[in-house]
């Protein structure tokens, strides 16, 4: 009989370790076979009870039924337990991996990115003026006063009669000027906005990038040089550009730089000599100073750099468009 007891009290602490260490159904069922099976141990041990007398055979009985007992409740409750965490777990090992995109630089701002490092290597900081503008930068500093027609060229979205979206980022030029002195070279990158038609060549809202350079004995040969060389950096050495005279209010003499893109010239760049209002208007003496400015459409620059010809492709934020210029 106490031979008994110790065996029901050994198979009951290493059953329990067994079932502490079971991670599956399957495994479970074998341990439910190794003690309850037909040959199991707690089986087996039903079967001695025959060889003990009949007043031990009682108390053995009892005491083996109370562990067949403990072990079928033990047994049934782990299943509960692992068939819930199987529901909760389920993983399909077979389905493809879930894709994170990194996203990347939009066509233009790649390109504007570009620009930007080929003046800065030519000794250009960079300066930031603000998108909504007052009139007397954007216009009247650029000796544009009021009702002068060239302010039909570069109509836009007035905020007060006094304040408007920019229409260029030539406002930058006088920011600046009135508050450092000379020798100054800067570009200033930016967006702008006019009321033009959404066409292949036109956006109403599109990207440029101003150029000023300001010291003694400035001459046109430097702006010509500069812009030539920026564009043979940006397109490749063996790039064709054309100047041709323009009009600004804010230059004199004034030239729109061209560059041959294969399927013909493309208008790229607004230039000229600073006029004497301008420098006037900032409190700078016009005889003592001389400087060149140039406004840059940075979205015709990246329609060539890509070779796109619709301005339009940059704005539709069509992702299989973008995907194809991603860097
Ligand atoms: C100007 O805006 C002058 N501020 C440029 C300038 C700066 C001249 C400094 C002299 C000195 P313009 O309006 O031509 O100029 O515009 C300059 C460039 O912007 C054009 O050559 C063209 O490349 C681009 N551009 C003009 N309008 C649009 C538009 N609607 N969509 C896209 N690009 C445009």
């Amino acid at each position: 009989m106490e031979n008994l007891k110790k065996k029901v009290e050994v198979l009951r602490e290493s059953f329990r370790e067994a079932l502490g260490s079971v991670r599956g159904l399957e495994e479970l069922e074998k341990l439910r076979v190794r003690y309850l099976g037909r040959k199991g141990e707690i089986t087996l041990l039903f079967k001695l009870l025959k060889e003990l007398d009949p007043n031990e055979r009682r108390e053995a009985g009892a005491l083996l039924n109370t562990l067949k007992e403990e072990v079928q409740e033990a047994l049934n409750l782990k299943k509960e337990e692992l068939k819930k965490a199987r529901g909760r777990e389920k993983v399909d090992l077979t389905l493809p991996g879930r894709e994170y995109s990194l996203g990347g630089l939009h066509p233009l701002t790649a390109v504007l990115e570009e620009m930007i490092e080929i003046f800065v290597g030519l000794g250009f900081k960079v300066e930031e003026g603000p998108e909504i503008e007052w009139d007397f930068y954007n216009f009247e500093a650029l000796n544009i006063p009021p009702h002068h027609p060239a302010r039909d060229m570069w109509s836009t979205l007035f905020i007060t009669e006094k304040m408007m979206l920019r229409t260029h980022t030539s406002p930058v030029q006088v920011r600046v000027m009135e508050r450092e002195k000379p020798p100054l070279r800067f570009i200033s990158p930016g967006r702008v906005y006019r009321k033009d038609a959404f066409d292949a060549s036109h956006s109403p809202a599109f990207y440029q990038l101003e150029g000023l350079y300001v010291d003694k004995k400035v001459t046109f040969s430097d702006l010509k040089g500069t812009l030539e060389l920026f564009a043979r950096e940006l397109f490749g050495s063996n790039t064709r550009v054309k100047f041709v005279p323009s009009y600004f209010p804010f230059t004199e003499p004034s030239a729109e730089m061209s560059v041959n893109w294969g399927k013909g010239w493309l208008e790229l760049v607004g230039c000229g000599m600073v006029h004497p209002a301008v420098f006037n208007a900032v409190g700078l003496d016009p005889d003592e100073w001389t400087g060149y400015a140039f406004g840059v459409g940075v979205d015709r620059v990246a329609m060539i750099k890509l070779g796109i010809d619709d301005i339009r492709l940059f704005y539709e934020n069509d992702l299989r468009f973008l995907r194809r210029y991603l860097r």
